[in-house]
């Protein structure tokens, strides 16, 4: 059964068997807003952009690495002073499927639209926090959007072998307004992996304001 989880919450990455989970994906699905036409015939789509992104942090507090879209525009990212967005962390432990600008168009398939796939044993000794957030790149906030999960699960970006565990984002009025939901983090505790469900959602405009809110509230 997979875990659902809860803002606040702090999970083991162990499996039902006992075993530990090492090899896993982080994955968002969500859809565009689909409305019906005039007299209900005809529909328009709205295009929904998520970013599914993730910022790696060392025991002083200090960014060492990231992964957010290549398609974030270098100057806009050079006036926060963050570099090029790029899919591969250094040590190719996590990697992002790509940017998907506009949701599911013909109702949920079910699938994840962006994808961070996690080896925890390949990842740099010096990294000991690595924070996962979304952001929304359009002008509809989360409350709009008829829905949006996130889960942790064992298998690989086409096929969904186990999911570990779930979190529920959207059309909620908790989220109205809000346009990041800093999701959660897997943290280094005693040389073990552990997961905490953060949960929180702010009306930042853009990735690199909730970057710099995680690095100066969060680590
Ligand atoms: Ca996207
Ligand atoms: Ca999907």
């Amino acid at each position: 059964m997979a875990i659902i989880l809860e803002k606040g919450q702090r999970i083991n990455l162990e499996k039902s068997n006992g075993s530990r989970l090492t090899e896993f994906c982080v994955g968002c699905n969500w859809g565009a807003i689909v409305s019906s036409g005039f007299l209900g015939l005809g529909k328009s789509v709205t295009d929904v952009d998520l970013d599914l992104s993730c910022v790696m942090v060392n025991d002083k507090g200090d960014l060492v690495d990231h992964i957010y879209s290549p398609l974030y525009r270098r100057d806009f990212l050079s006036r926060y002073g963050m570099p090029p967005g790029k899919l591969d962390s250094r040590e190719s432990a996590l990697h992002h499927s790509g940017d998907d600008l506009k949701g599911d168009q013909n109702g949920n398939d079910d699938l994840d639209n962006e994808i961070i796939t996690v080896n925890l044993n390949k990842i740099s000794p010096d990294v000991n926090q690595i924070f996962f957030f979304l952001n929304n790149v359009g002008r509809e906030d989360f409350s709009q959007i008829p829905y949006a999960s996130i889960r942790m699960y064992e298998g690989t970006p086409t096929r969904v072998k186990e999911v570990f565990a779930s979190y529920d984002v959207a059309a909620e009025k908790q989220y109205a307004g809000m346009r990041a939901l800093i999701m959660g983090k897997l943290y280094r505790r005693n040389g073990e992996w552990k997961f905490s469900a953060i949960g929180d959602a702010y009306p930042d405009a853009n990735l690199c304001e909730t970057i710099r809110r995680i690095v100066t509230k969060y680590v």
